[in-house]
């Protein structure tokens, strides 16, 4: 059976064809596509049509390429919704996580209801951008007119099949499920004014959510499709992905965010665990992923995107790597960062304002933008040893952001920690690992993360000699910052 992957990270989305073959997972890549979203009259907003006519071209490539029926699964980026009417219409456009409208609003909502307690309630971080304080901001007019209120793959899959869903891995990151009873909380639904029913049922990955509509799309040339709940959030497929089965590792889900932390059987929740603001995101299979939502390589692409020459990601590593480090420390989980009018002179302004030398060419940002990432992630990777109780020895680095050699390298020696880096399309194949589950190609999690090892070619870093207390020490001067203000 022919499984294809629907991914869509907020840089770029990808259709993928995977088989098992021989004890093997074969990919094949279909159609990639850029992705970003736009600054309208009023929001920045994703432009969910041109996603949608993109997963139709792929799937139409996929037909012509031979493929006459297939699963697919679909995930994306996680928190942001669409809002649509009794007859299916999209209310309004669907707005990005990274809009202004949520500066400041989280502690509006701790006026109504604590930190604390939303935190007992959900085990989620507080990032001004989830879905409760999206949804807290969101105008009550439209809500009144909404029907339904699904996340962007839940959008999608309805789009291809008319049926209503909510995937719970990602409706996790909604910051309005209970967990006691993995169900939307009522005091939260009460806050936001949401009833019940305006979402649709959860579903677990691996639900058959239903055939894609061919009829409803008339000017394409579609294979039959069955569409498969995966985990629909693009970090649970991506750690999913990870070709980790045993020892003592830590994931790095490196893309426009890092994504740092460990899997779990069980949510951490501990004063610590949230003055420091990490969270636990339901993975598939009742696991729980403990994290810390890092800045990540959103910042380079940014200044990628601002720049008059064309330079490839490659050519602004291999720039940086010519630049003496520690030049400059930048607590790049700074709000500041989350979406300035001009990332770099954000960067530049950040060092004014701390005394620092101020990086003037492309080649001194660049290297302050990994140098400090690396910092950071080094810095979190002994603090969620400490918080867990246990040993972290390996950090599994997947996502585009692997191919990054210097950067895995930096993370290496600053945490004084073994990078394994790879694969970089970890988030494909732990959407197609439900897949191969659904068809029988595998039977359990752990034998498909063993396949996982067995069929890509891992890079392997290990630390050069460091003093990496010195370093967060000389980081966290600089910055300002008290050691639990790295968060
Ligand atoms: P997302 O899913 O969030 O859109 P990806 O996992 O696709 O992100 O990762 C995109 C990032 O990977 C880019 O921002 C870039 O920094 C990094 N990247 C991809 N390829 C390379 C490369 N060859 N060298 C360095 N960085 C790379
Ligand atoms: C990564 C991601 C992350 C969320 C953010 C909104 O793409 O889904 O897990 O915190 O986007």
């Amino acid at each position: 059976m022919v499984h294809i992957a629907i991914d869509i990270g907020a840089s770029s989305g990808r259709l993928i064809e995977g088989t098992v073959d021989d004890g093997k997972i074969i990919l094949n890549e279909i159609h990639r596509f850029p992705n970003k979203f736009n600054q309208k009259e009023k929001y920045a907003c994703w432009d969910i049509h041109y996603l949608l006519k993109e997963i139709l071209t792929g799937l139409q490539i996929a037909k012509q390429k031979g493929i006459s029926s297939c699963t697919v699964g679909i995930d994306t980026w996680a928190v942001d919704y669409a809002l649509i009417d009794a007859d299916g219409n999209l209310l309004q456009d669907i707005i990005s996580y990274r809009d202004h409208r949520t500066d400041g609003i989280m502690e509006k909502v701790f006026k109504v209801i604590s930190k604390e307690d939303i935190y007992k309630k959900t085990c989620l971080q507080f990032l001004s951008f989830n879905t409760l304080f999206q949804l807290f901001v969101e105008n009550k007019n439209l809500l009144g007119k909404t029907d339904k209120i699904l996340l962007v793959p839940d959008y999608l899959n309805y789009c291809l099949t008319n049926k209503l869903t909510a995937e719970i891995t990602n409706a996790s990151t909604t910051q309005l499920l209970n967990i006691k009873t993995r169900n939307y909380d009522s005091e939260l639904l009460d806050l936001i004014g949401i009833h019940r029913d305006q979402f649709p049922n959860l579903v677990e990955p691996g639900t058959i959510i239903g055939p894609l509509l061919k009829d409803k799309f008339p000017s394409y040339n579609l294979p039959d499709c069955t569409v498969i709940a995966v985990g629909s959030h693009d970090t649970a497929s991506a750690v999913l992905g990870v070709p980790a089965t045993e020892g003592n590792w830590a994931y790095l889900s490196s893309g426009t965010w890092s994504l740092l932390g460990v899997e779990l059987e069980h949510p951490v929740v501990t004063n610590e665990s949230l003055e420091e603001n990490y969270t636990n995101e339901y993975g598939a299979f009742q696991t729980y992923r403990f994290l810390k939502n890092i800045m990540g390589l959103w910042v380079i692409q940014e200044v990628k995107r601002l720049l008059p020459n064309d330079l490839d990601f490659a050519e602004l590593v291999s720039e940086a790597q010519s630049v003496t480090p520690f030049k400059q420390f930048i607590n790049f989980n700074d709000d500041r960062f989350l979406n300035p009018k001009n990332m770099i002179e954000e960067i530049k302004e950040y060092c004014r304002e701390l005394n620092q030398p101020i990086p003037e060419t492309i080649p001194e940002i660049a290297a302050a933008i990994y140098h400090n990432l690396g910092i950071i992630t080094a810095f979190h990777i002994d603090h969620i040893e400490r918080i867990i109780g246990r040993p972290i020895e390996i950090v599994h680095i997947v996502g585009g952001g692997s191919n990054n050699a210097f950067l895995n390298q930096c993370i290496s020696t600053y945490s004084q920690r073994t990078v394994l880096a790879g694969p970089s399309e970890a988030t494909a194949i732990g959407n197609l690992l439900i897949q191969f589950l659904y068809s029988g190609s595998i039977s359990t999690i752990q034998e498909g993360r063993k396949i996982v090892q067995e069929s890509f070619p891992l890079s392997r870093f290990d630390p050069k000699p460091f003093n990496k207390d010195a370093l967060f020490e000389q980081f966290i001067e600089a910055t300002n910052l008290i050691r639990s203000d790295v968060s």
